[in-house]
């Protein structure tokens, strides 16, 4: 499974604090704990960058070129800033990511083209967020017809289904895994990606990381290919890195119905509960694993 770290990026207060005052110190900081953590990628976020997109794009590429030698992925919506990081870094980077709209394919897969680089597709069409697995799979049957047109290989084409909070859109949660359960049978030399921290957005703190090890090990169940992670969660690593066995067999077999609760230890019931919130089985709370 391909891995790229979400850590640098300016959502992050002191990320962005950084990028205005040009101190290199912390990005460099975490663009080296990330690389020691064994991701493969790193995605530099540095939002639309309405302003001095390409600048800051520059920037940050040169400072994190002089700590490691990971593939960057270039997310931010500035084209400008994308084609500064193409022609620093070439046929290694990866474009996060390139919106369904006819607008944004036919200024971002050229360059995919050009460069033979990867992108992330993301599914998201001219009318917004897809509403359930069908508009998914509608959005991303049109933008093949488009990587077709081009030639360019599936292989660099990494659908991004749209992962939305469990604590508030978990009906989404459910589609973006039935999605997933259809996309290698229906794109079957693509590869799929998503942000995986998204699904525990606004649940508490102490229980984010538990959140994305379920709803990772769910997705891999179904084939996911790829994943933005954080980069500072060493269980989540290992268990995209195929360890953890005991954790997957529970998170499958409540999936499959299998699972005899009864004999599971505390965190592995902590494990089961949080799947059956994630497959929409039981409704989300704050306190989902207390009841
Ligand atoms: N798809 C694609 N690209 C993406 C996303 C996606 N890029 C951005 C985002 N979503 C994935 N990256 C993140 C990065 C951070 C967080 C979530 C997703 C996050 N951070 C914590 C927070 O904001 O509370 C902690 C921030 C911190 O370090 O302090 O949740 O879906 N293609």
């Amino acid at each position: 499974m391909l891995l790229i770290g979400e850590n640098i990026n300016i959502m992050n207060s002191k990320i962005k604090q950084a990028i205005k005052e040009k101190n290199k110190d912390i990005i460099q900081e975490m663009a080296i704990l990330s690389v020691k953590n064994k991701v493969d990628y790193l995605d530099i976020n540095i939002g639309p960058a309405r302003k001095n997109g390409p600048e800051i794009m520059k920037w940050m590429i040169s400072i994190i070129r002089e700590v490691v030698d990971i593939p960057l992925s270039l997310d931010t919506t500035n084209v400008e800033a994308i084609k500064v990081g193409l022609e620093m870094e070439g046929e290694k980077c990866l474009i996060n990511s390139i919106q369904t709209t006819q607008e944004r394919m036919d200024l971002l897969l050229p360059l995919v083209k050009q460069y033979n680089c990867k992108c992330i597709a993301l599914l998201v069409g001219k009318e917004g967020m897809p509403r359930d697995a069908t508009e998914r799979s509608a959005l991303a049957c049109e933008f093949t017809l488009m990587v077709d047109e081009l030639g360019i290989p599936h292989q660099n084409i990494y659908f991004d289904p749209i992962v939305l909070p469990v604590a508030y859109q978990q009906d989404q949660v459910v589609a973006t895994l039935e999605f997933m359960r259809m996309f290698k049978e229906m794109f079957p030399d693509y590869n799929s990606t998503c942000g995986l921290s998204n699904v525990s957005n606004g649940v508490p703190e102490k229980l984010r990381g538990l959140v994305n090890r379920t709803y990772l090990l769910m997705l891999m169940k179904y084939g996911l290919d790829s994943a933005i992670v954080d980069a500072f969660d060493l269980q989540l690593i290992e268990i995209a890195r195929g360890k953890r066995e005991n954790i997957k067999d529970i998170v499958w077999q409540t999936l499959d119905e299998t699972i005899k609760p009864d004999q599971l230890s505390q965190d592995e019931m902590d494990y089961f509960k949080t799947t059956r919130i994630l497959a929409g089985k039981s409704i989300y709370s704050h306190s989902w694993l207390k009841l």
